[in-house]
């Protein structure tokens, strides 16, 4: 099986395993948990942020930001295929009582003018609009980034009328090891900036969400009414160090073998790859003739597993489980199924 559903279905190396099985631990709900602090402690000094708590998923990462910079009845703005709104199960309305307003970007991407265009004056009429929040690469715009310019433009949008900022930093790493920029960075535009350790990391469990100290005290409370509090989370934690001490540079292999896996895909006659628009992991395809979800199934028959993430468009993922090779052999696996479908 090649597995290119997503970068969440990486497995812990051996390397790792063994840091994992050494980890020193405690009940982090008391704070004794070592290699927790040392997890957040290294997470926050990447970052340049004050302080980063470690949390069960990047959901609840996203999630605790929303609820510490928020009150019920707030408005947040987001992009209309933002994870935090689209894949989070309706939590921004279930865990924080907010109303999220959308904009439409570009794979992801909004200005400075989207969002002065959204902002409404102060009057009671209105919900109390507080924070603005950013994908970083975005997810369903294909793994794009933003650049600094785009991000800083937002911010100064935001700042100018007194908004929050939070970003969604699941895959900031695939963002800096694209551009070489530093995490820190990207993220020196933002309050409160999530990021996981469980996609193309490699690290089998676990996110941060990072921000000043004050505010990640605050959300600690949030995290275990939210039953995020764990106990000997270090043995998890432990994973999570090792993928962000020694896995974080490979991801640069999974960039070359998406670009390699749209430049091939892009050469099957029906489909629609662009390898221009790859910047990092991911790749989206266009197949036009069948239900996303019926070609998913096809190739699923044939060995390649990916994702339907539209009416006729399908995402693959590049990660750690998969090689140069199998990526040459998902390319004429998929297309076989298509010439299949085209000339029965
Ligand atoms: N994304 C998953 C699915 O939920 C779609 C995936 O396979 O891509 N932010 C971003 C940008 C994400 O892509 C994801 C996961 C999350 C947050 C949530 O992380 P988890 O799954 O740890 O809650």
């Amino acid at each position: 099986m090649i597995d290119l559903r997503s970068d969440t279905v990486t497995q812990p190396t051996p390397a790792m395993r063994e840091a994992m099985a050494r980890a020193e631990v405690g009940d982090d709900v008391f704070g004794d948990d070592p290699t927790v602090k040392e997890l957040e402690a290294e997470t926050a000094t990447l970052l340049g942020k004050e302080a980063a708590l470690y949390t069960p998923s990047g959901t609840m990462a996203n999630q605790l930001a929303i609820r510490g910079h928020t009150e019920p009845g707030d408005e947040i703005l987001v992009e209309a295929n933002a994870h935090l709104y689209y894949y989070e199960s309706g939590a921004p309305a279930a865990l924080s009582g907010v109303m999220c307003r959308c904009l439409n970007g570009q794979r992801g991407i909004f200005t400075g003018a989207d969002l002065e265009a959204a902002l409404r004056p102060a009057d009671q009429h209105f919900p109390r609009t507080r924070l603005v929040c950013i994908e970083n690469t975005h997810n369903r715009g294909g793994g794009k980034i933003w650049s600094v310019k785009e991000l800083q433009e937002v911010a100064d949008t935001a700042r100018r009328h007194g908004l929050l900022l939070h970003l969604d930093g699941a895959r900031l790493w695939n963002a800096s090891v694209a551009t070489g920029i530093p995490e820190r960075d990207y993220a020196a535009h933002f309050d409160t900036v999530s990021v996981c350790f469980s996609k193309g990391l490699g690290a089998p469990v676990g996110s941060a969400l990072a921000g000043p100290k004050s505010f990640i005290e605050h959300v600690r409370r949030f995290r275990k009414m939210f039953g995020g509090g764990m106990r000997q989370a270090g043995v998890i934690a432990a994973g999570a160090l090792f993928a962000l001490r020694h896995q974080r540079a490979r991801l640069a292999e999974d960039h070359a073998n998406a670009k390699a896996l749209a430049v091939g895909l892009a050469a099957v006659r029906g489909l629609e790859a662009a390898p221009a628009e790859v910047e990092t992991n991911m790749v989206r395809v266009r197949f036009r003739p069948m239900p996303a979800q019926q070609f998913a199934d096809r190739l699923l028959a044939q060995g390649v597993l990916v994702l339907a993430v539209g009416p006729d468009t399908i995402r693959t993922v590049t990660n750690l489980m998969v090689s140069s090779e199998d990526i040459q052999a998902a390319v004429a696996i998929i297309a076989r199924v298509v010439n299949q479908e085209l000339h029965p």
